[in-house]
Formats: structure tokens, C-alpha cells, sequence
């Protein structure tokens, strides 16, 4: 049976994986469902997106769907085999996944996007904590990509988990403002923006 990526295209779980399956050149069947619909809680009880399924394995949790695509699959390795050049690949994947999501997507992109008082207007308390944090994770993720790529010189996994985190928080002024003091960021998401796994996913 094809590989299915359950979840609906603007999350950034979501699309990671999607640039996973592409980049590994194995092609898939998405289904946009949203977080907590049916077809999703059949698979995650948390409701959480993405889910995965193939041939017979249902998968939660983007970290291990992109694994079990990297390696399940023949296509070039999206984490290095030699354990010193995985070091700091697994260690970004990691810091993205819990530092840099929480901040910029959870206590930033969804407050502006989906937080809003009775009136419709956005509720300012929890984007203002998060904004005084902002330059100091823009500042570890400027020094993360100094190589080109995050934590390294070449195209991982790694990235694949970033981009559409910097995609996103983008799109609100704040974020778009300590993007643009970035230069090394800038550059890199110039340079990745490129590539059709992220080009092809963006909805
Ligand atoms: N640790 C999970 C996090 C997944 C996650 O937070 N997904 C978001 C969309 S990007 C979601 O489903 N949000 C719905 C909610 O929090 O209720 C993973 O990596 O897959």
C-alpha cells in the first residue's frame, strides 16, 4: 500500500514530512485532514497531526515518521550514517522540535493565527512574552546555519524541520522583522526556498 500522510498542509509537522517523503524521493498519498477529525484520533488518541500509514504501520509523531521514511525507503540518507556527522544533526532536530516549535509556532504563529478575544481582534498578552524571547532564538538559529545548512554544510533532515517553522513566522511582524536582522538566515532560507520538497508543499 502507497505511504499516506494524514494532516491538513499548513501545519509545519505536517509539511516537514511531506519534504521528507520528497527529498526521499518516495511518493505519497496526502490526505489534509484537520487535528482531532476522526481520521486522525483512528490513529493518534492525542489528535495530533501528522499521522502516517503504510503497508500496514500507523505512525504518530513527525521526528518518528520522518525516520521510519529515511529508512524504510532506498534514496539518499537525510541523516548522516557516520554517528560523529549525526551528532549535531539529531541535536538540531531535537532543539526544533521542542524549543524553537514551542516558541515561534505554539506561543507565537498559532496565538496570532487562531487566538482570537470575542470581538475577532487578536489577544496581544501571550505574542508580547514570546516577542522579548524572539531575538535570542533568532540568534541560535543565525548561528546554527553559519554552514549553510542547520548544523551543518549540506541539505539533512534537519532542515526539513526548520523551513516551514521559518516559513510561517514570516508572516507576522515581529518574526518577519528578527528574520530580516538575520543575514546567515536569510541566505539559507533563500538557498533551501529553492528546492521543490519545499517549494511543492506549501499547500
Ligand atoms: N510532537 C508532535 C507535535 C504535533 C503537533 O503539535 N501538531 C500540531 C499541528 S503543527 C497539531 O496537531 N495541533 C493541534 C492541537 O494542538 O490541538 C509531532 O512532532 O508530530
Amino acid at each position: 500500500m502507497a505511504l499516506e500522510i494524514i494532516g491538513f498542509p499548513r501545519s509545519n509537522f505536517v509539511r516537514t514530512v511531506r519534504m521528507v517523503a520528497q527529498e526521499k524521493g518516495v511518493p505519497y498519498e496526502h490526505i489534509p485532514a484537520m487535528p482531532h477529525s476522526d481520521e486522525v484520533k483512528a490513529i493518534n488518541p492525542l489528535g495530533l497531526i501528522p499521522v502516517m500509514r503504510h503497508d500496514g504501520l500507523e505512525l504518530v509523531e513527525s521526528h518518528a515518521i520522518a525516520q521510519y521514511i529515511d529508512a524504510a525507503f532506498e534514496g539518499p540518507a537525510l541523516v548522516p550514517t557516520d554517528p560523529r556527522e549525526a551528532a549535531p544533526i539529531n541535536r538540531w532536530i531535537s532543539t526544533v522540535n521542542t524549543s524553537v516549535d514551542q516558541l515561534l509556532m505554539r506561543r507565537y504563529v498559532v496565538e496570532y493565527a487562531f487566538h482570537k478575544d470575542a470581538d475577532g481582534n487578536v489577544v496581544r498578552d501571550v505574542i508580547d512574552k514570546s516577542v522579548k524571547r524572539l531575538p535570542k532564538m533568532f540568534a541560535l538559529l543565525e548561528a546554527g546555519v553559519a554552514k549553510g545548512y542547520l548544523g551543518g554544510d549540506a541539505f539533512t533532515m534537519a532542515d526539513c524541520f526548520l523551513m516551514p517553522i521559518l516559513a510561517a513566522v514570516q508572516n507576522f511582524p515581529e518574526g518577519k522583522e528578527n528574520f530580516e536582522n538575520c543575514p546567515n538566515l536569510k541566505a539559507y532560507f533563500a538557498r533551501v526556498s529553492e528546492r521543490p520538497s519545499f517549494a511543492d508543499t506549501a499547500s
